[in-house]
Parts: structure tokens; sequence; C-alpha cells
């Protein structure tokens, strides 16, 4: 009987081990593994009934059975691996990219010419030292108004066609807005540039939108002239344009300053279609600028006395316009691609 039981391990094992080496897949490997050592299976069987088996039988049988027991499990074990290796070959070598095929053509676009030059100006400005604010597109009447020496029922008021907003506020029409919060919270020396929309109620042509870009400019210190304006405003234009710039100043009412002037741009030497932006003067007036007044400064908290300053409101697309021959400011926001491709 126990003979019998010896030669059926044999057995067992010669028939699983020769199965087991030939699975091909780790499903069928599982399926190996329940047949030969689950709970089922002859080998646990045997295992089970040793205790009925002749006591002095009982040691040699019990080796045996946990002997083929274990050699099944070594080679279940060592089968598993090798299936599992191979699977994983089998995925490398399916899931591969070809890194020479030409990739899909992307449009990704690219920067709107305003931002390109806005980012332009604020690099030339912020290399000679001065610092960047963003202005509210939404602001106080207050700010856009009365800080900067505009009080209700003034008649200059109606030199900026206003969006007027529910609850006393407008659409900026300037960018002078922030002048009051800039010279009020900052300490001196002020170097301050504002880049920022702008928003106007008016008939639009070819130099005048009713959305634009201006760029305002503070400096405030003690013993500030007309002579550093200029000098700064020429430098910004040198280096924006890339070569000397004749603009040309003539004298200008702004209630925030005083004196006030305008700065125009020579643009003779631009195309036939741009004489209908300059009106055929062979000038486009870019930017407003002065003295700050006393008043702003002191509504501000600074004393007149003790300090002085500049400002000034240069318009944006108005460069680009002389920059790049553009002779219509309304290309700008058409969202025409064809013109904005070309930047
Ligand atoms: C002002 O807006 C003043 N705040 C500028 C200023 C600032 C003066 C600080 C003194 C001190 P003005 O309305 O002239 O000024 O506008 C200034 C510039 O903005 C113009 O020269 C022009 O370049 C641009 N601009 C004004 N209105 C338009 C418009 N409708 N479309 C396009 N650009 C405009």
């Amino acid at each position: 009987m126990s003979q019998k039981i010896l030669d059926k391990l044999d057995k067992i094992e010669d028939e699983a081990q020769s199965v087991i080496q030939e699975v091909k897949n780790l499903d069928d490997l599982e399926k190996q593994r329940i047949e030969n050592l689950g709970r089922k299976s002859e080998l646990v069987k045997i295992l089970r009934s040793i205790k009925d088996v002749d006591p002095d039988k009982r040691d040699d049988i019990g080796k045996k059975a946990n002997y083929v027991k274990n050699k099944l499990e070594e080679t279940i074990q060592t089968q598993r691996k090798k299936l599992v290796e191979l699977k994983l070959e089998k995925e490398i070598d399916e899931d591969w990219i070809d890194v020479t095929v030409p990739p899909k053509k992307l449009n990704i676009g690219h920067l709107h010419p305003i931002t390109q030059m806005q980012q332009l100006t604020e690099n030339i400005f912020t290399r000679m030292g001065f610092d960047i604010e963003y202005p509210y597109e939404i602001d106080s009447e207050f700010h856009n108004f009365d800080a900067v020496n505009i009080p209700k029922n003034h008649p200059a008021r109606d030199m900026w066609d206003t969006f007027w907003i529910e609850g006393d506020n407008v659409a900026i029409t300037h960018t002078s807005s922030m002048q009051h919060r800039i010279i009020k919270s900052k300490e001196t020396p002020i170097r301050t540039i504002i880049p920022g929309k702008c928003f106007r109620n008016e008939a639009t042509d070819a130099r005048h939108e009713h959305t634009f870009y201006q760029v305002e400019g503070i400096y405030v210190d003690r013993g500030i002239t007309m002579n550093n304006m200029l000098g700064t405003l020429k430098a910004f234009f040198d280096e924006f344009f890339g070569q000397n710039t004749n603009i040309l100043f003539t004298p200008d009412f702004f209630p925030f300053v005083e004196p006030g002037g305008m700065v125009s741009i020579d643009c003779s030497n631009l195309s036939e279609g741009f004489k209908k932006v300059s009106k055929g003067t062979g000038w486009l007036e870019v930017l407003g600028c002065g003295m700050i007044h006393p008043k702003v400064l002191e509504m501000a908290g600074k004393d007149p006395e003790v300090y002085s300053g500049f400002a000034w409101g240069v318009g944006l697309e108005r460069l680009i316009m002389l920059k790049y021959d553009i002779d219509d400011i309304r290309l700008f926001h058409s969202g025409d691609l064809r013109f904005i491709r070309q930047f």
C-alpha cells in the first residue's frame, strides 16, 4: 500500500512537472497550480491521508509528499517568472514610438502685436529704472477725473468721450486714472509706467478706436524738469523704433499738467497710405505729457514745493503703426488673421 502511494507521488511529480513547464500563459499556470496543489488535488489528498498510513511508513510518505509539493511549487514559481518576463518583453516590443516620424503640423499661434510691443515698451522702461503697474479697466469717476484735477461739471471732462457705468464708475478713458494711486502710495523717487486698455465712446477712423492701449509714465522726485521728460521720451522712442527718431513737441492743455504738451512723430518717410493717418501733415500725434500739476501732487500727499515730476500717456497702437507702416488702427482689433500673422 505504502509503495503504491510512493509510486503515485512519483507519477504526480513527473506528469505535473512536464505539463507546468509547457504552460504558455499565466492563466493556464494558475489552473495547473489549482489542479496540482489545490485543495482537491491528488497531492493534497495524499497529504491529508498520511495520518491513516502505517506509523512506520508515515515518515517516508510524509517526506516524499512534502518533497513533491515543494518541487512543484518551485517549478510553478520558476515558470511564473519566465512567463511574466515574456509578457513584459512582448509589451515592450509592441508598445514603442518611432521618434523619427515627422510631427503633425500644429498651428500654435503667437502673441498679438500689441502684446509684443507692450512687452518691448515694458522692457525698455524697466531698463531705465521704471517699475510697472496695471490699471483697473473699470474705475471710479474720482480716479479717472477728480483726482487728476477734473472736478464734476468741469468742461474738460468733455475732452474724453466716456462710457459711463452704473454707480459712478467709468470704463477708463486714459491710464492717467492711476496717477493719484501711484503718487499717493509710493515713496519718491517714483518711476512707474502703467500700460493698459482704455475706452472712448467716439467715432472710429484710421487713427481712433473705441478701445486702445495707452502706456502712462510717471516720474516724481526733487528737482525734476521738462528736460528730464523730453530726454526720457526721446531715449524711449529711439529704442522702440531702433533708430534716431524725429519728434515734434507742441504745447497742449491737460488739466493735470502745467505746462502740458503733446509729442508727434515724423511719418513723412512712410507709405502713401499713411497720409490718411497723418492727414498729410507728415506727423502723427502719439502722446500727451507735461509737468504734473501742483494740485495733483498735493491731492496725492506730495508737497509741490518740494517735489516735481512729469507724466505722459502714449498711444501704443499709434507707435506700432509708425514702426510697421500700418495705415489703419482698426486692423488691430479686427481679428483678421491675415493681419495678425504678419507679426
Ligand atoms: C490723454 O489721454 C492724457 N491722459 C495723456 C496725458 C497723460 C497727458 C499724462 C499728460 C500727462 P490724449 O487724449 O491726447 O491724452 O491721448 C493720449 C494718446 O492716446 C494720444 O496721443 C493717442 O496716441 C492715444 N489715443 C487717444 N485716443 C485714442 C483713440 N481713440 N484711439 C487710439 N489712440 C488714442
